[in-house]
């Protein structure tokens, strides 16, 4: 457990750490009767992110959906063959793969032309 002086170990006292993870980027968040603070792993530094004292945090995992607009067939490229999905799409010939926020371009939550030319766009470098 990581305590109140950034690079300390040991037990948590009364007021002291009251719940502690590792982020993504490898700082450490913790809490005490302070707050919320995060240590940043490689200057040692501990700041305190939300103050107000008895603070705990809970941990959700959010996953992050990369929406790329035009890429239909989900390649990670916008091109021709995105428009080729979009089309057999909106003729009901169900391609697959086919990422449909993707096509969605104009984010009306529904494949029509507008989104082919959306993408015609995207392709020749507009919007
Ligand atoms: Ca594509
Ligand atoms: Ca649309």
């Amino acid at each position: 457990m990581v305590g109140p002086v950034p690079g300390t170990v040991g037990n948590p006292v009364a007021s002291g750490p009251r719940g502690n993870f590792q982020l993504g980027n490898g700082n450490i968040m913790w809490s005490n009767n302070e707050g919320i603070h995060i240590v940043d792993m490689t200057t040692g530094a501990s700041n305190n992110v939300m103050g107000g004292g008895s603070r705990y945090f809970s941990l959700i995992s959010i996953e992050i959906a990369t929406v790329l607009a035009g890429d239909a067939n989900c390649d990670g490229m916008v091109n021709v063959l995105d428009i080729i999905a979009i089309a057999n799409y909106i003729m009901g010939l169900n391609p697959e793969p086919f990422c449909f926020e993707n096509a969605d371009v104009n984010a009306d939550n529904i494949i029509d032309v507008l989104d082919v030319i959306g993408t015609a766009n995207i392709i020749m470098g507009g919007e």
